[in-house]
């Protein structure tokens, strides 16, 4: 099964914290890193009294269900939040969204796949454009090409390596 993974961090070295991600993705059991996006400095979404973010995408192969591979991206969470010297609430060190699996439309009390927001989000569809087929069909919202101009640009620039 192949999947998309949505990554994004604003604190503690956001980079940083992306790049291990990406790295950490390729070496979980049962998975195979497929592709992944550039990076992408991007303004947050909600709240602006926070750095901006740094996002990216990458494809996977799996055999895991939607479930257990959740477990595996909570887990991988939950070890870069660790890293955190400060207790109290506030922008993620990481954040690993489940975006697609495969074709398949998931609505359980943990997991709603495609992730909802992800249509309307250029920091998720411009990253997934770079390493997606542009007639990848998106489970109830339609194609990727089609989605694609619906967006604007702004708050969204391409990290160079
Ligand atoms: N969950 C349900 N569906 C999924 C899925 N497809 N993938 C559940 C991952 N998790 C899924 O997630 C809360 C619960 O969602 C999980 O327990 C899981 O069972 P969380 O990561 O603890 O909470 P969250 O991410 O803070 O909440 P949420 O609503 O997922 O926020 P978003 O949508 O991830 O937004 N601005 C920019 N520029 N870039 C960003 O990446 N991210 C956010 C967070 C806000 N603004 C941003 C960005
Ligand atoms: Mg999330």
């Amino acid at each position: 099964m192949t999947v998309y993974v949505g990554l994004g961090s604003n604190m503690d070295n956001p980079r940083r914290q992306v790049e291990t991600a990406l790295q950490e993705l390729g070496a979980l059991r049962h998975n195979t890193l497929l592709k992944h996006s550039s990076l992408y400095r991007t303004r947050p979404l909600g709240p602006q009294n926070q750095p901006y973010f740094i996002n990216a995408v990458a494809s996977l192969a799996t055999s895991l269900d939607a479930e257990a591979l959740l477990d595996q991206l909570q887990a991988l969470e939950q070890a870069h939040r660790r890293e955190r010297t400060s207790l109290r609430w506030g922008p993620r060190t990481l954040d690993l969204d489940l975006l697609l699996y495969g074709g398949m439309s998931i609505d359980t009390p943990r997991l709603s796949v495609p992730h909802p927001e992800m249509t309307k989000r250029a920091f998720v569809l411009l990253p997934l454009s770079e390493i997606a087929p542009p007639d990848l069909e998106i489970p109830g919202m339609g194609r990727l090409r089609d989605l694609l101009p619906n967006l604007s640009g702004e708050g969204i620039e391409r990290v160079d390596r």
